[in-house]
C-alpha cells in the first residue's frame, strides 16, 4: 500500500517485513531522488536541509554511489566539488562551507585558509573516512571505457595525494595505522569508544557544570537542537568536549603529532582504518586500470596497514587503539563489524563476525545493524551513534558480507534497509532499531542515496585486487 501525501511525501505501508516489491522499490528511488535534489546546492550536495547546510566529505562519497545510478553528471561533480576543497598538503576536509548559515560549527571557528592554502573556499580543518577511492571506483563502473579512464585519470592524482597526506601526517611512531584527533573524523561522532577516552578529560568549566547538575543550560546555547530533539543528539557535556577539543586542535595547528603530546584524546579508529584498507585496494585497482605508477612507498605503506591489522585484534575482535596509552579500547560497537568491510580479515576472523553479529542486541530483526549494542551501558534508541541504525553502516556491512562470500546475510540485510527506510517513510537521518522509528533530520541525502544503491545493486559483481 502506498499513499502520496498533499506535500508530495511518498507515505509507503508494506506487507511483509523485509521484502518490498517492485513498485515500492520504483516510488522508493522517485521520492529518494525528489530528496537528493532538493538537497543539491550548485555542484554538490548537503547532507540534510537545515541541520547540516554544507558539502561533508564522506556523505559526498555515498551520495555519488548513489547518484551514479541516476544522473553521473551529477555524482562526478560532487566529487570534483570535493577535490576543490583539498588542501595543497593533500587532506580533504571534513566540510567544505557553502554561504548558507546557522551550521553549529561554522567556519569562523576553524579560519582554514591560515593552513590550507585556499582563499576561495572555506573548510573544517580536520577529516573524514577516506570513503573516496570506493566512490570514484562505483562511478566508474557505471562509464564506458574510454569515459572510465579519463575519470580515474583526473581522480587518480586527488587520491594518492590524500592517502599519502594521511601517512604522513597521521601515522604515529612506527604504528601502521592512522590517527584521529577528532571524533568527528571517524563519522560516528558520540560513539561510545570515543566518548569512553574524551570523558577522561572534561574541561574544568564542564566539570562544574556537571558537579551542580546544570549541564543541560548548555542546551539553551546550541544551535543543533533548533532542528533535532536534544534526545537524538548528543549530550551536552559531549557537544561542548567536541568544540573544546577543536579549540585545542587549532592552538596546536591541527598538526597530530603537537596533539598527541598534549592530554587531548588521539585514536587509532577502527572505522576510519578499516575503510582506509579498503580504499588503499580500490586505490591500487583504479591504478592497475590505467597503467599508473604508484610511488613504491606509498605501496609499501599500503601493504604493511593492511597486514598489521591484527594489532588491533584481541579477545576474538578488533578494536581501536588510544594513542595515549597504547591500549585498545575495549568497548563494543559497530566498528566491530565493519572490518569486514576492510577485506583484510582470515576467513576463520570473517567467521567470527559473523557469529558476533547474530549475538545479543546486534542485528536487530528487521532493520540491521544496531551502531551500539542493545545491552550496552552507553545504548540510547534515537541518540545519534549510541544505538539507531544508519543506512551507511549497513551498507558497508552487507558490502563486506559480500566479499567474504555471505550472499545469504548480505541479501537479508540488504531487503531489511530498504524496508526500514520505506516504512519510516522520509529518508530519515538514522533510525530506531527497536522499533524502527525514523529519527535525525529527515530529507537526509545518504540515506537517500544508499536506498538508491541497495536497490540496485544486487548483482553487482564486487572487485578485488587480490
Ligand atoms: C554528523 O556530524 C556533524 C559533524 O561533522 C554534526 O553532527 O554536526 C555525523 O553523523 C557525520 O558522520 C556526518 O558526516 C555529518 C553530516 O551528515 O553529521
Amino acid at each position: 500500500m502506498c499513499s502520496v501525501t498533499r506535500t508530495g511525501t511518498v507515505h509507503v505501508k508494506i506487507q511483509t517485513r523485509y521484502y518490498v516489491c517492485m513498485q515500492i522499490q520504483k516510488m522508493l528511488i522517485s521520492q529518494a531522488e525528489a530528496v537528493l535534489k532538493a538537497n543539491r546546492v550548485g555542484n554538490a550536495t548537503k547532507p540534510a536541509p537545515g541541520l547540516y547546510p554544507h558539502q561533508w566529505f564522506w556523505d559526498s562519497c555515498f551520495i555519488a554511489i548513489g547518484l551514479r545510478w541516476t544522473n553521473i553528471e551529477q555524482a562526478k561533480a560532487e566529487l570534483r566539488s570535493l577535490a576543490k576543497g583539498q588542501w595543497h598538503n593533500g587532506m580533504i576536509p571534513h566540510i567544505i562551507f557553502s554561504d548558507e548559515l546557522g551550521y553549529h560549527f561554522g567556519p569562523d571557528k576553524w579560519q582554514s585558509s591560515k593552513w590550507s592554502g585556499l582563499q576561495d573556499v572555506q573548510t573544517s580543518c580536520i577529516t573524514q573516512p577516506p570513503m573516496l577511492a570506493e566512490a570514484v571506483y562505483r562511478v566508474g563502473i557505471q562509464l564506458s571505457t574510454i569515459e572510465r579512464k579519463e575519470w580515474y585519470q583526473e581522480m587518480l592524482p586527488v587520491i594518492i595525494a590524500y592517502h599519502t597526506w594521511l601517512y604522513r601526517e597521521r601515522t604515529l611512531g612506527d604504528s601502521p595505522f592512522i590517527s584521529l584527533i577528532h571524533p568527528w573524523e571517524c563519522g560516528l561522532d558520540n560513539t561510545p569508544y570515543w566518548l569512553k577516552i574524551m570523558r577522561q578529560n572534561i574541561p574544568l568549566k564542564l566539570k562544574i557544570l556537571q558537579f551542580l547538575h546544570l549541564e543541560k543550560l548548555l542546551n539553551k546555547t546550541r544551535k543543533d537542537t533548533k532542528q533535532v530533539p536534544a534526545s537524538e543528539r548528543p549530550e551536552p557535556i559531549d557537544l561542548y568536549i567536541f568544540y573544546n577539543i577543536i579549540r585545542q586542535a587549532k592552538q596546536n595547528g591541527y598538526n597530530a603529532r603537537r596533539i598527541s603530546n598534549t592530554k587531548a584524546p588521539v585514536i587509532e579508529d577502527l572505522v576510519f582504518n578499516a575503510i582506509f584498507i579498503r580504499a588503499n585496494d580500490l586505490l591500487m585497482t583504479i591504478a592497475a586500470e590505467i597503467d599508473y605508477s604508484i610511488d613504491a612507498d606509498l605501496v609499501a605503506h599500503c601493504k604493511n596497514t593492511k597486514a598489521k591489522i591484527d594489532q588491533l585484534y584481541e579477545q576474538g575482535t578488533f578494536w581501536s587503539r588510544d594513542v595515549t596509552t597504547g591500549k585498545l579500547i575495549k568497548e563494543q560497537t559497530i566498528a566491530n563489524f565493519i572490518t569486514l568491510y576492510s577485506g583484510a580479515l582470515s576467513t576463520e576472523q570473517a567467521q567470527a563476525m559473523m557469529n558476533d553479529l547474530h549475538g545479543d542486541g546486534i542485528w536487530r530483526p528487521a532493520y540491521g545493524v544496531t551502531t551500539t549494542p542493545t545491552n550496552s551501558r552507553w545504548f540510547l534508541p534515537k541518540n545519534y551513534w549510541r544505538g539507531p541504525v544508519w543506512v551507511n553502516m549497513n551498507w558497508l556491512i552487507i558490502d563486506g558480507l559480500r566479499r567474504y562470500g555471505y550472499h545469504k546475510e548480505a541479501e537479508v540485510m540488504r531487503n531489511q534497509t530498504i524496508a526500514m527506510v520505506a516504512n519510516g517513510g522520509v529518508c530519515a537521518e538514522y533510525y530506531s532499531p527497536i522499533d524502527g522509528t525514523p529519527a535525525g533530520s529527515p530529507q537526509f541525502s545518504w540515506t537517500a542515496a544508499l536506498t538508491i544503491d541497495l536497490i540496485k545493486t544486487t548483482k553487482l559483481k564486487i572487485a578485488t585486487n587480490e
